[in-house]
């Protein structure tokens, strides 16, 4: 899975970039991408770590990718901007709120919409391409539902509508597989404010931003690039000290990466003994048995059954030897729907 971080430039992208990928790598060049792991924080891994003391813990990992920052009017710089964009099944539109001089003024909304009109136009020029080889195809008759849903999903880009938010039978989800069209990724907007501004909960335009929000339906978190990386410097008791002090629960890091992960649809798994304890991605919706094939291949051909402990139980009771003997220990079989937070061992034979 891969986070494509998008936003105009000297907005904070490569910090924010630099911070998901707690520094393994710079930010993106000018007219490069860069690319690096980002760890997804799990409160859950960090506790079942404390309880198993394993010689090695593993959290979910992210791919990011930082994209140039998007220069209005450039053409060939736009075709950089999008081909990046296409690659990636999750953006992250990172909006400048804080002022770098006292006389700037910012507009986060006037800058989505910036950034969401190059959206749309690309998917726009993709569909009427699409549409004029139709028409120009000898067998179009056979191409007419295909046709129809891109009339559809052009009136709703003329309408300045996301893709994402279009509503599909099953037979139109299949023909917009063959495409991938850039509206329809999942968008969070990472509102970048200025440490004053965290404490106010104020910044210019936030008002109407809010309602912008509200009405296209988006998800946004806001946080302080320049904080977050005071904040990645401090010890473990000096940064709960100094988040008391903004009111902060969690880093905005660690809200991004939750929200970005919910937004793709995932959800983890956790393994756990004395050698390791590691968080497994997968899709919403897996079964258990395919589950076990992210382990091992080996593992979900001989799949006996998935003894299973719910995070919550070990977390009340504080032992795993608690759950067990509450009988909160359950056996599923291959069938079982996974959910986000189960501890699972897998019996198989090979
Ligand atoms: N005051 C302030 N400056 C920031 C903040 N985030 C980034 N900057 C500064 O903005 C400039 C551009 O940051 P950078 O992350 O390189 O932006 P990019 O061009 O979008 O990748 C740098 O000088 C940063 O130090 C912030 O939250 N507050
Ligand atoms: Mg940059």
């Amino acid at each position: 899975m891969q986070l494509g971080i998008v936003g105009m430039p000297m907005v904070g992208k490569s910090t924010i970039f630099e911070l998901l990928t707690e520094n393994t790598s710079k930010g993106s060049v000018p007219g490069k991408s860069s690319s690096a792991m980002a760890r997804v924080p799990d409160y859950r891994v960090d506790r079942l770590s404390e309880y198993y003391k394993p010689k090695k813990t593993t959290y979910a990992q992210l791919e990011v990718v930082d994209i140039p920052g998007l220069v209005p009017g450039g053409e060939k710089a736009a075709r950089v901007f999008l081909d990046a964009v296409r690659q990636a099944d999750a953006l992250l539109m990172v909006i400048k709120a804080f002022t770098s001089s006292p006389n700037e003024e910012v507009d986060p909304v006037a800058d989505i919409e910036t950034l969401n009109y190059e959206l749309l136009l690309a998917d726009l020029d993709l569909i009427e391409k699409r549409i004029r080889r139709i028409d120009e195809n000898k067998k179009k008759k056979q191409l007419e539902k295909e046709r129809s849903l891109l009339e559809k999903l052009q009136f709703l880009l003329e309408n300045e509508k996301h893709l994402s938010t279009v509503e599909l039978d099953p037979e139109e989800q299949e023909i917009m597989k063959n495409y991938q069209f850039l509206t329809n990724k999942p968008i969070l907007i990472c509102i970048n404010i200025a440490e004053n501004q965290i404490m106010e909960k104020n910044y210019a335009g936030r008002e109407e931003l809010l309602a912008y929000i509200e009405e296209h339906g988006l998800e946004m978190v806001e946080v302080s690039a320049e904080i977050e990386k005071e904040i990645a410097e401090l010890d473990p008791e000096e940064k709960e000290l100094f988040m008391q002090e903004l009111g902060l629960e969690e880093t905005g890091i660690v809200r991004i990466a939750k929200s970005v992960y919910s937004s793709l649809g995932l959800i983890s798994f956790l393994t756990c003994g004395e050698d390791e304890v590691k968080a497994w991605t997968i899709k919403k919706g897996t079964l258990a048995r395919a589950a076990a094939g992210k382990i091992h291949s080996d593992i979900e051909r001989g799949f006996i059954r998935a003894e299973v402990i719910k995070y919550q139980d070990f977390e009340q009771l504080g032992s795993i030897n608690a759950v067990k003997e509450k009988g909160l220990f359950r056996l599923e079989g291959k069938e079982y729907l996974v959910e986000d937070g189960d501890l699972i061992n897998f019996r198989f034979n090979v």
